[in-house]
């Protein structure tokens, strides 16, 4: 797994560009500082806010985890984590070209019940939205430590370069043809990503992830920031955003943002709004 470690003079180098372009993926060490986590955790429990809107997640092997969804990111604390240029401006170079925010969540898998996640790429559900082009990735922040005892994120190493599989819906999770997927294994190495608090693994949305269900001791919360690009702008209207632009943030404003229970214009996707799981 190729890792790279974020600091002050952090730059998008040629070397980041094509270990995605190769591999589908990279992590970077230390995003967010303890202090920087701290500051998000508390503005996860805030009254009103993100953590209010969490709902179950039936993983279809008798657990569930906990997932808060919202499309656009606001100005609260947790807004600034998905505008930032640590976050945003990676990843537009990483894509390419101009992303906009298509949704964040907040996923929790709580110790000893937290669910699983099946095998899927992003754009396995993405495509139905309307997004033609599979020009979309996703930031998946650690706030807790995530290593293979507590469910973290497994990859499979190139199979960005796969294009787009069929999925079935698998109780309220959507999943990659089995038979297919077995077929990709024998040609793909399977990949943790283990992570530290403050990591983020950057993906590319036809990466295959999966994750299992989190039977230890330890708590396994984790953010996902996820983009569109903005010459991708889906064809009809749908329950995440159209292009909107994104005003990206200085990589300080996680700090110095006071906001943290004005939650105006998130946009939150409730459970019976989630046409994901319903489909
Ligand atoms: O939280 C996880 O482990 C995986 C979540 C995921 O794959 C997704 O939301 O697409």
């Amino acid at each position: 797994m190729s890792e790279f470690t974020f600091s002050e003079n952090f730059s998008v180098t040629e070397e980041i560009k094509s270990t995605f372009e190769v591999d589908g993926y990279i992590i970077i060490k230390s995003v967010f500082s303890q202090e920087e986590l701290i500051k998000i955790q508390t503005a996860i429990g805030a009254k009103g806010g993100v953590r209010e809107h969490a709902y179950d997640l039936d993983d279809g092997a008798g657990l569930k985890s906990k997932m808060a969804l919202w499309n656009h990111p606001g100005d609260d604390v947790t807004g600034m984590v998905g505008k930032c240029e640590k976050v945003a401006g990676t990843m537009e170079k990483l894509l390419g070209g101009e992303i906009y925010h298509y949704h964040s969540k907040l996923m929790m898998k709580e110790a000893k019940t937290g669910g699983q996640f099946v095998w899927h790429q992003d754009y396995g559900y993405w495509y139905n939205n309307g997004c033609l082009f599979p020009n979309m990735g996703s930031v998946m922040i650690a706030i807790d430590k995530c290593d293979s005892e507590n469910g973290c994120l497994q990859v499979i190493k190139g199979s960005h370069k796969l294009g787009r599989i069929d999925h079935v819906n698998v109780a309220d999770q959507v999943m990659a043809d089995p038979v297919r997927l077995e077929e990709v294994k024998k040609h793909l190495p399977l990949e943790y990503a283990s992570l530290d608090p403050g990591d983020a693994i950057f993906f590319h949305c036809n990466v295959l992830h999966r994750s299992d269900q989190n039977r230890s001791d330890r708590r396994r919360w984790v953010f996902i920031c996820s983009y569109n690009r903005a010459d991708n702008n889906p064809y009809f209207e749908h329950h995440h955003p159209l292009y909107t632009p994104l005003k990206k943030v200085s990589n300080d404003a996680i700090l110095t943002c006071k906001n943290v229970s004005d939650f105006t214009g998130k946009w939150f996707v409730e459970k019976s709004d989630n046409k994901t799981l319903s489909r």
